[in-house]
């Protein structure tokens, strides 16, 4: 390509873009005002006390991780499948169950409000298991 048709086109791709920065500087959107901070949402715990347990249990092919973990009473704890086959986290006294996780879903698990140790484990392999306190 000779570097003149190339200066000419680059000129093209870029021109608009310039254009739309120097007019949404001129002219602040409302937002800006509010002194607000949107926080991109993460389901909240209804939890009384901090939790030490906020983050995610992870399933693999054939584990969970951590498969022991502590988390407030009423806590929400998100359950991801990275595994290739369906899993859940179900627990063995039927306090809490996930269901049926497909392969790369995601599932909400709500801990029970009693305090307490749960043994889980999954319902399609039982040799995975775990325990879920409650504290
Ligand atoms: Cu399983």
């Amino acid at each position: 390509m000779r570097p003149l048709l190339r200066a000419a086109l680059l000129l093209l791709a870029v021109g608009p873009v310039l254009t739309g920065c120097i007019s949404s500087f001129e002219v602040p959107g409302p937002e800006e005002t509010t002194g607000s901070v949107a926080v991109p949402s993460v389901p909240s715990t209804p939890v009384p006390s901090p939790s030490p347990f906020t983050g995610t249990v992870t399933i693999r092919d054939f584990s969970f991780e951590p498969g022991d973990f502590t988390a407030g009473p009423g806590a929400v704890v998100t359950v991801t499948n990275t595994g290739t086959a369906a899993h859940s986290l179900t627990a063995q006294d039927g306090s809490f169950d996930t269901g049926p996780i497909a392969p790369g879903a995601t599932a909400a698990l709500t801990a029970p409000t009693q305090p307490g140790a749960y043994s889980y484990l999954c319902a399609f392999h039982h040799f995975m298991r775990g325990i879920l306190t409650v504290a």
